[in-house]
C-alpha cells in the first residue's frame, strides 16, 4: 500500500519561487489569482504532480493526501491567528494559502459554497478556520468539543470532491488531530446484508441544521445515501450529528458503518507547513476536542473546496472561484 504522505521538503525552494509568480494580494481578484494558480500547478515538481495526478484519477486506500514540509512562513513574520471574519480584502498572500491555492488548482476548481452556520453566512471561496469563541456547534470554530465525524455538504447536489487544508499554526498542545476514516478501509467490516441495507438508501437529511437562515421553506430536506456510486467501490454519505434513520434495519446498518468508521480512523496532526486533501466522496472526517488561547498564536488553517468533473459536479463553464448556491441532493 503506498504511503497517503508526501514529504515536500525538498521542493521547498521550487515552490517559493512558483508562488512568487501569483498576485501578491489574492483577494483583490480573486478569478485572476485562481486562474494564475492553475496555471502554474502545470509547472509543479514533478513527484508532487505525480502523487496529486495519481490521487486525483484513483483516489488511495486511506482517502486523504498528506503534504508535508512546505514552506510556511516562520512563525515570527506570520500575521496574528484571525478572530473574526471575513478576511480584509487586502490582506497579503500567505504561503500557506498559496500552497493550497497551487495544489487545489492541479486537482479541480476552487468554489465556494453558499453555506453559513446560523447567522454567519459565508460564500467564500478561500476559508479560514480559527477557534471562534460563539461557535455554531456543528462548525470547524468549535474547540473545546468533538468535532464529529462527517463529510462536508453530503447532502448538496454539487458536493466537493476535495477538502484542502492547509496549516499555518498548529493548536499550541497539539491535540487537534483531523480523523479520517475512509470506506475502503471500513467497507470490509461490513456484513454484505449491512451493505445492501445502505447501498442507494435514501435517507431524509433536514437542510435547516446548518442552512438555517437561507432556506425559504424551513422543512426543507435532502436526500443522503450512505453508500452510493459504484456497488464494488462506493462513495460515502456520512454525518454522525445529523444522520438518523427510523426504521429498525436503518438503525442498526447506520451502527454498524458508524462503529467500522471508528474502528479504521486516521489521526493527521496538522502542523505548520503541513498541507491535508481529503476525498470528500471516500470519507468521513472528524476533528479531536483542543483549547484556544486567544493570543494571537492559535490554531490556523486555510480551506477550500474542491470540484472536479465527477460525480455531476460540472456541468461546463464552471470557473475557479466561482460560488453556487444551496442545491439539496435528491
Ligand atoms: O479543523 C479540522 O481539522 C477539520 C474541520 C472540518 O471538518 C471542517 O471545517 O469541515
Ligand atoms: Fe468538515
Amino acid at each position: 500500500m503506498t504511503s497517503p504522505i508526501l514529504d515536500c521538503a525538498p521542493f521547498r525552494e521550487q515552490l517559493l519561487g512558483i508562488a512568487s509568480a501569483l498576485p501578491e494580494v489574492p483577494r483583490a481578484d480573486l478569478y485572476a489569482f485562481l486562474d494564475t494558480a492553475r496555471q502554474l500547478s502545470g509547472s509543479l515538481p514533478e513527484e508532487l504532480s505525480k502523487g496529486l495526478d495519481q490521487f486525483n484519477a484513483h483516489g488511495n486506500h486511506d482517502g486523504y493526501l498528506l503534504l508535508t514540509g512546505l514552506p510556511v512562513e516562520p512563525e515570527a513574520e506570520l500575521p496574528p491567528t484571525p478572530t473574526s471574519t471575513p478576511t480584509p480584502e487586502d490582506r497579503r498572500l500567505l504561503n500557506m494559502e498559496a500552497m493550497l491555492a497551487l495544489v487545489g488548482g492541479r486537482l479541480g476548481l476552487l468554489t465556494g459554497y453558499d453555506q453559513g452556520y446560523g447567522n454567519r453566512r459565508s460564500r467564500s471561496v478561500l476559508h479560514e478556520l480559527y477557534p471562534t469563541p460563539d461557535a455554531h456547534p456543528l462548525s470547524g470554530g468549535t474547540t473545546e468539543t468533538q468535532l464529529e465525524f462527517h463529510s462536508d455538504l453530503n447532502h448538496h447536489a454539487l458536493q466537493p470532491n476535495y477538502i484542502i487544508l492547509s496549516c499555518s499554526r498548529a493548536d499550541h498542545e497539539r491535540r487537534a488531530a483531523t480523523v479520517i476514516s475512509s470506506i475502503r478501509r471500513a467497507l470490509p467490516r461490513l456484513t454484505d446484508a449491512e451493505k445492501n441495507q445502505l447501498f442507494d438508501r435514501e435517507l431524509p437529511r433536514p437542510v435547516g441544521v446548518t442552512f438555517r437562515d437561507h432556506v425559504e421553506d424551513p422543512e426543507l430536506t435532502a436526500v443522503v445515501r450512505p453508500l452510493h456510486g459504484d456497488v464494488n467501490d462506493p462513495y460515502l454519505g456520512y454525518d454522525r450529528s445529523i444522520l438518523t434513520a427510523e426504521e429498525p434495519a436503518d438503525k442498526a446498518a447506520l451502527d454498524a458503518l458508524s462503529q467500522a468508521l471508528d474502528d479504521v480512523a486516521e489521526e493527521v496532526q496538522l502542523v505548520p507547513g503541513a498541507l491535508l486533501i481529503i476525498d470528500n466522496f471516500r470519507t468521513a472526517h472528524a476533528r479531536r476536542p483542543f483549547t484556544a488561547r486567544w493570543d494571537g498564536k492559535d490554531r490556523w488553517l486555510h480551506r477550500a473546496y474542491i470540484r472536479t468533473d465527477r460525480d455531476g459536479q460540472l456541468s461546463g463553464g464552471e470557473r475557479a472561484g466561482d460560488v453556487v448556491d444551496f442545491v439539496p441532493r435528491r
